[in-house]
C-alpha cells in the first residue's frame, strides 16, 4: 500500500458551507483527515495549501470544476493554468485541463493537476483489498467475528454496528458499499493479481 497523506480541500467556501456540507466535513475530520476550507476568490485557506505543498509532490483530485486549476495558479505566481468556464446548466463545466501535468513550483514542491477523478485508476482494485483504504473501517476490522470479514452483511460486523449507531459517519459506509459493489462488479475484467 502506498503511503500517501490524505488531505480535503473544501474549496468555494465563499459559497458558504451548507448544514450538509458540513456535516461531511466534521465526519471526515472524525475519521482523522485533514479537512482545509479554502477559496481561491476571496483568497481563504491559500497560504494553508501552499505550505502543504512544500518541498513534496502533491496532486489534485476532484470533480472537474472544484477549482483545482484556480487553486494551482492561487498558490504560484508563475503558474497560469487554464481555469474552466462553468455554466449554471451544464454542471460538469468544460473540461479544461485535459491531461494530468506535474507542475513544479516557487515553494521546491510539484503539483500534479488532473483532469478528475475517474481518470485517475482508482478503480483497478480488488473488491477484498477497498477495506483497507477507509481508516476507520480498517481500524474496527479486528473486532468483527470474522476475520475475512468484508462488512456488507456479515453477522457480527463491527463495522455495520459502528455505522448503525453512529460510531463511524454513515455516508462513510454508504461509500463504502457503493465502491464495493462497483468493483464486485467489475470483478471479471481485471486480471487476477500475483498473490
Ligand atoms: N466562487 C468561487 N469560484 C471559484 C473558486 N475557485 C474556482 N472557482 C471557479 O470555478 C470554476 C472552475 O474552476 P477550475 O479551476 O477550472 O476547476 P477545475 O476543473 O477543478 O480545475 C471557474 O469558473 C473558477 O473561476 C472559489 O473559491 N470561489
Ligand atoms: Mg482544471
Ligand atoms: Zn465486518
Amino acid at each position: 500500500m502506498q503511503q500517501i497523506n490524505t488531505v480535503i480541500v473544501v474549496n468555494k467556501t465563499d459559497y458558504g458551507i451548507s448544514e450538509e456540507e458540513q456535516e461531511y466535513i466534521d465526519g471526515y475530520r472524525s475519521i482523522g483527515y485533514e479537512v482545509l476550507e479554502t477559496s481561491v476568490k476571496v483568497k481563504k485557506g491559500i497560504e494553508a495549501v501552499k505550505e502543504l505543498t512544500e518541498g513534496k509532490i502533491s496532486a489534485f483530485v476532484g470533480n472537474s470544476g472544484v477549482g483545482k486549476s484556480s487553486l494551482l495558479n492561487a498558490i504560484d505566481r508563475n503558474i497560469n493554468q487554464k481555469v474552466n468556464e462553468t455554466s449554471t446548466y451544464s454542471l460538469k463545466g468544460k473540461h479544461t485541463t485535459k491531461q494530468a501535468r506535474l507542475f513544479g513550483l516557487l515553494n521546491g514542491g510539484y503539483i500534479l493537476d488532473t483532469p478528475g477523478i475517474r481518470e485517475f485508476g482508482m478503480w483497478n482494485m480488488d473488491f477484498e483489498e477497498l477495506k483497507n483504504f477507509f481508516p476507520e473501517i480498517y481500524r474496527l476490522s479486528p473486532k468483527c467475528r470474522y476475520r475475512n470479514c468484508l462488512h456488507t452483511d456479515e453477522p457480527g460486523c463491527a463495522v455495520i454496528e459502528a455505522a448503525e449507531n453512529g460510531e463511524i459517519p454513515l455516508f462513510r459506509y454508504e461509500n463504502y458499499l457503493k465502491i464495493f459493489e462497483t468493483l464486485y462488479g467489475n470483478r471479471h475484467l481485471y486480471f487476477t493479481k500475483d498473490k
